[in-house]
């Protein structure tokens, strides 16, 4: 196939992309546009005929009023962190792919209201340094937050370490703003905690993982900034025990986790030994590893009471092994170091097939416990290495390729060893996609899953208000667009 050329546009649209977007603004050349048309985990290459990056709502909304109007499809793109190629182009090269970064401000913070009005290109990190910096907290937390931006983690609904406590990406959201496949800005910026006037639009583009709109601004409910924090380190046995932690940590007081985060061995073997500078802090590796954080707006709580006193019980029964509480922020940072680095050693380790999924906590164990058995024979010498936000049900099921395989023949198998997987995360009553959405990855389990009335409303939504079908195609509905 050759490469598309830029030129594929003609040159008085490229022209008036130009004045819309200003200097800067369009990418042309292929070595400017190359980090756009590959997801982050190195599985899907697309191309696209410019890359777009517009630095306001307005010149956003200008941008997909001209696609629009010649019938050029468009991808939305912000931290480029989807594990799903959410975000990436198709092989066409037809495609203008739509970066939010260069919208990137903070608008305003209300301390009356604990809310944020933010622009989508403002990073997770960077949107909850501006929460804390004003005496507050933005509560949501993903590994990839350094470079995920507002605008991606409100497209696919984010979920990640504090769900568990404040509920997913859509919990948080009182107004959004976005831009319509026609070119038109809809303006749901409004916080309020009650509005019953019609359909929850809002919530209709939260997850719509770019298939509906273009997020370019959001207002966020926000929180206390916690004055106290505990967080420990646990050995456990396995899942059961860890759930059976959960438990106890969930009966003492419910309202003080914050996140609760389980870790197999064999993920956090690798992390040990691919990521610099992250040793474990026990001194002995287990089969498995609880990460606790309980969080107080109180000063002076008793948080580290509540932790002993669980934990100490939990060693008397034989729940925990071993356990470390951190002294220091740098020792809890260190300690999340030791979470938020699985993804990265896990590529470090070669090809994986990830299965982002969720179960009802009660069947966590026997989901683990067949799933693993299938993949091994599946596979013999896969590394089954799962991790994930075990406090919520979602376990991020992932398979290494074996030691010393070729990685490309083991990513071709994904689809089976998925199937293999969600076949029994079905039958215990979960789903295929917990948090990371379902993009072009998982498209082709839609109509298995949520077939029926389910996708045929589905369908009428993305018809109504994408009837070109250009915005973002193919991600999400199989066919559509
Ligand atoms: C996490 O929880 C992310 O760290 C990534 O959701 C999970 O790499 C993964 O599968
Ligand atoms: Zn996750």
């Amino acid at each position: 196939m050759t490469s598309p050329s830029p030129a594929a546009l003609p040159d008085t649209l490229i022209s008036a992309l130009e004045k819309i977007l200003g200097p800067g603004g369009l990418l042309t050349q292929a070595s400017d546009m190359a980090g756009f048309l590959t997801d982050w985990r190195g599985m899907f290459h697309g191309r696209a005929c410019a890359v777009a990056r517009p630095a306001s709502t307005e010149a956003c909304a200008e941008t997909v009023r001209l696609c629009a109007a010649h019938g050029i499809p468009v991808v939305p793109q912000g931290g480029n962190t989807s594990m799903v190629g959410g975000a990436t182009p198709d092989a066409s090269g037809r495609e203008l792919v739509i970066l939010t970064s260069r919208m990137n401000r903070v608008r305003e913070i209300d301390r009356i209201d604990n809310t944020m009005s933010i622009d989508a290109g403002v990073t997770l990190k960077a949107a909850q340094d501006a929460a804390f910096d004003a005496g507050l907290m933005l509560p949501l937390s993903i590994s990839s937050e350094g470079s995920a931006e507002i605008g991606g983690v409100l497209a696919t609904n984010a979920g990640g370490n504090n769900t568990v406590r404040y509920g997913n990406a859509r919990e948080l959201v009182l107004g959004l703003e976005a831009v319509l496949p026609d070119g038109r800005v809809l303006n749901l910026m409004r916080r309020l905690r009650k509005d019953n006037t019609g359909y929850a639009l809002r919530q209709l583009f939260i997850g719509s993982e770019g298939t509906l709109a273009i997020i370019t601004g959001a207002i966020l409910q926000l929180q206390p900034k916690p004055k106290s924090i505990e967080t420990a380190l646990c050995a456990v046995a396995d899942p059961k025990a860890a759930l059976a932690l959960f438990a106890a940590f969930r009966n003492a007081e419910p309202s003080a986790i914050q996140a609760f985060e389980f870790m197999s061995g064999p993920s956090m073997k690798l992390v040990n030994t691919l990521i610099p500078d992250a040793p474990l802090p026990l001194a002995e590796p287990s089969p498995a590893y609880v990460l606790v954080e309980l969080a107080s707006p109180r000063g002076g709580d008793t948080l580290r009471g509540l932790m002993e006193e669980v934990l100490g019980k939990a060693l008397e029964d034989g729940l925990v092994s071993d356990a470390v509480l951190a002294e220091s922020e740098a020792q809890r940072l260190a300690f999340w170091k030791l979470r938020e680095e699985h993804s990265e050693a896990q590529k470090r380790a070669g090809t994986s097939v990830k299965n982002d999924v969720s179960v009802p906590l009660s069947a966590i164990p026997e989901f683990i416990d067949r799933a693993t058995a299938a993949c091994e024979k599946l596979v013999p010498g896969i590394r089954v290495a799962p991790f994930g936000h075990i406090g919520d049900g979602n376990i991020h099921f992932n398979l290494v390729q074996p030691e010393g395989a070729d990685g490309a023949a083991f990513l071709a198998r994904d689809h089976e060893i998925m199937d293999a997987v969600t076949a029994i995360v079905r039958d215990l009553g979960g789903s295929f996609s917990a948090e990371h959405g379902v993009g072009q990855l998982k498209a082709y389990m839609m109509p298995e899953w949520r077939g029926g009335a389910e996708l045929d409303v589905m369908r009428r939504i993305k018809a109504a208000i994408d009837p070109q079908g250009i915005m973002n195609p193919g991600k999400m509905l199989p066919d559509a667009g």
